[in-house]
């Protein structure tokens, strides 16, 4: 780095370096997290067939050379239901105004005119660049593409990109097109970084997948995990690390305790059973997981809980 440097301009290896966030908006399920993923090549945030599965903001990093993109998951936008999901609403607003750009994520798949055009005359507001995907395109074939790229162009900002987020087809024009978005400035996080999500956090994410895969209709909504304890233990032959994991699973009612309990443990174990070799991956260890489900009542509706949670 010079003196003569304009603003915040700085050098990694001598290099002069550019970096940015970009937020990523869409309607629930339009795939914004198995993007994410895809993109950083790694998971950062999970994944459900149901709809607002991501809860908050979960970042993901992508160094390449001299540029680094910081992708900011976001929860799914749509009209809020309850005291939740109207905090997360308000959060995602403030969240796409506060980056560098945003990236607005369609399903190719399942369009609806009403909640894409509300969704994109909102992003337009927030005065950031715009790149919009369409995604899911493995589900359609040429012409269906070709039809979703020309009706998407009536209403979405900035350059459009077909991509398939669970193949990786369309990813790494998008990338170059996200890269070449990113403005002058240092790297906001440690190269080999792929997110900044706590251990905590993520372990009891992969939890929560498991069991969201697991359940229907409201539960989905009501299911939260908590880790209460991680402890590595290396033993003293080379049998290989041990962590020991204690979670637990939060239901807002008796009867949806019973059913993530399942008839004779059954279905808690399914879950951590399902959990596991995820988690084994992320801790680099063997894993030994116990959970445990507790009633806690209302837990969606009790603001200084949400805030301590990181909700909205
Ligand atoms: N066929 C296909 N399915 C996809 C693609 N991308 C995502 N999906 C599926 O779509 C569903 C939703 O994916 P998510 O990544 O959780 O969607 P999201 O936009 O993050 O959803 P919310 O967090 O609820 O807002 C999951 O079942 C994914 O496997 C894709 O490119 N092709
Ligand atoms: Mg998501």
């Amino acid at each position: 780095m010079t003196l003569h440097d304009p603003g915040n301009l700085q050098s990694f290896d001598g290099m002069q370096t550019r970096s940015g966030m970009i937020a990523l908006a869409g309607r629930p399920n339009a795939g914004k997290s198995t993007l994410v993923n895809a993109i950083v090549g790694e998971k950062v945030a999970i994944v459900s067939d149901k709809p607002q599965t991501t809860r908050r903001a979960v970042r993901g990093v992508l160094t390449r050379n001299d540029a680094q993109l910081v992708l900011v998951d976001l929860p799914g936008s749509q009209r809020p239901r309850d005291a939740m999901t109207e905090r997360m609403q308000k959060g995602v607003i403030r969240a796409v105004a506060d980056c560098d750009g945003a990236l607005f994520v369609l399903n190719g798949q399942q369009r609806s005119g009403g909640g894409d055009h509300y969704l994109a005359e909102l992003i337009k507001q927030a005065n950031v660049p715009v790149i919009t995907v369409v995604n899911k395109i493995d589900l359609l074939d040429k012409q269906r593409t070709a039809q979703a790229l020309l009706d998407t162009a009536e209403f979405a900002p900035g350059e459009i990109y077909p991509v398939s987020a669970r193949t990786g087809e369309g990813v790494p024009e998008l990338i170059e097109g996200l890269m070449a978005t990113l403005p002058p400035g240092p790297f906001l996080f440690p190269p080999e970084e792929a997110t900044d999500e706590p251990l905590e956090v993520r372990v009891a994410e992969l939890i929560r997948e498991q069991a969201l895969a697991r359940t229907r209709d409201e539960l989905p909504h009501a299911i939260e995990v908590r880790v209460d304890e991680i402890e590595r233990v290396e033993p003293a032959d080379d049998s290989g690390t041990i962590t020991y994991v204690n979670a637990n699973l939060w239901v807002e009612t008796e009867s949806q305790k019973g059913i993530v309990i399942g008839k004779g443990g059954r279905m808690i174990k399914a879950i951590g059973a399902a959990a596991r070799p995820g988690l084994e991956k992320l801790l680099d260890s063997h894993v030994h997981l116990e959970l445990r489900a507790t009633v806690r009542k209302s837990w969606r509706r009790d603001d200084g809980l949400l805030d301590r949670l990181g909700i909205g």
